[in-house]
């Protein structure tokens, strides 16, 4: 027993150091008698395996959905109460489109209501009826005219050279080594698939609070992140790749939301969106739906965990996925070639899908076999 308390001693000072203590797992009851720290990261222990997880950090698998174990920072990749402006960006885009905002937008946005504001009051006091009993009939003046034309026409075409920059960089396609996400909204939870790795699929649905959870249901934890935000499978996704984002959905338009990212695509019935992003900062980064979608749209959040790519490697492995073989042709580069293949097809056949799909979508069309006659109508 003495032995066990001391081992346990030693495991929980090795996972403190490594940093990887997992405060959910059931508690094994060991111990008690060690530090305050002890407990917390004791707990992390699955069973006597988690030695080798000291030696080597770098593959610290959460116990619960088989994740790396990153702890999300407070204030860090989600909201703050209080706060005001935009999140800390972790992505170029992002950081591009901050400093836009912040160095650009704002000051330019202060500045003409600060002038109009002034200007108004200026009128208001200046040529009251008290002051100035007896108004100007001026009805033109060419030099006041030209200036107003002129200066905002100057401040617009200032603000759209860094504007149709940031645009472009925002709708550049993601390059041939990215890794695929792909986002599907359902009334009301995201699914991911990995296209590129295997094609495995998690289902993200929010954690519940502890008073809302069933018996022996999982309930949220400081762990998995704020209320309302944390979810019980997180997306993972390499830091300095570039990750080519997917969106769709199944039933109602949703859209994928990620504010420290600058992200925000929409996720539509029938249809795939495209864009990248590359994620610069390790760590937990939290987001939400944000297209109105139904009863529980507030509650389908977003979880991306960020981590090396050697971790990305492993949670691929752990999740039944593969990694494509570098340098290899991976699926995302036999899908990119395929296109051209599939466009000629479809070019001399979209007679037949039109008529052969099209009674499949509605009430009255149903019954109309291949389209013949006018019955939908
Ligand atoms: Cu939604």
């Amino acid at each position: 027993m003495r032995s066990k308390g001391l081992k346990s001693i030693v495991l929980a000072a090795g996972l403190a150091i490594a940093g990887i203590g997992n405060a959910t797992a059931p508690a094994p009851q060991a111990a008690t008698p060690t530090t305050t720290v002890a407990p917390a990261t004791t707990n992390a222990v699955p069973t006597t395996s988690a030695a080798p997880a000291v030696a080597a950090p770098a593959d610290p698998m959460l116990v619960l959905d088989g994740g790396p174990d990153v702890r999300p920072v407070p204030g860090v990749g989600m909201p703050v109460n209080g706060h005001l402006t935009l999140q800390d960006q972790v992505t170029p885009n992002g950081r591009r489109a901050h400093w836009f905002h912040n160095a650009i937008l704002l000051p330019v946005i202060t500045a003409i209501s600060v002038l109009v504001l002034f200007l108004l009051m200026w009128v208001m006091f200046r040529y009251r009826r008290a002051a100035n009993p007896v108004a100007s009939k001026t009805s033109h003046n060419t030099f006041i005219e030209i200036i107003w034309t002129a200066v905002p026409v100057i401040i617009l075409a200032l603000i759209a050279a860094p504007s149709i920059g940031l645009l472009a960089a925002q709708f550049k396609p993601a390059p041939a080594n990215a890794v695929t996400l792909k986002a599907i909204g359902n009334q009301w939870y995201w699914t991911y698939q990995y296209p590129d790795h295997g094609g495995f699929e998690i289902t993200s649905n929010m954690l519940k609070e502890k008073g809302q959870v069933q018996p022996g249901e999982r309930a949220r934890t400081d762990a998995d992140g704020p209320a309302l935000l944390a979810t019980d499978n997180r997306i993972v996704l390499p830091v300095g790749v570039p990750i080519r984002l997917i969106t769709t959905a199944n039933d109602v338009i949703h859209s994928w939301a990620m504010p420290a990212f600058w992200i925000k695509l929409d996720a539509v019935p029938g249809r795939l969106n495209e864009t990248s992003f590359t994620i610069e900062k390790e760590g937990v980064y939290f987001g939400q739906c944000s297209e109105l979608c139904g009863a529980r749209h507030g509650f389908m959040p977003i979880t991306v965990v960020a981590v090396k790519p050697a971790v990305f490697a492993a949670w691929v492995k752990a999740k039944g996925g593969t990694m494509p073989a570098a340098g290899g042709t991976k699926p995302a580069d036999a899908a990119a070639t395929a296109p051209a293949e599939t466009a000629t097809e479809n070019a001399t056949g979209p007679v037949e899908n039109a008529t052969s799909a099209a009674p499949a979508t509605n009430q009255a069309a149903a019954t109309n076999v291949a389209g013949a006659g006018n019955a939908g109508q």
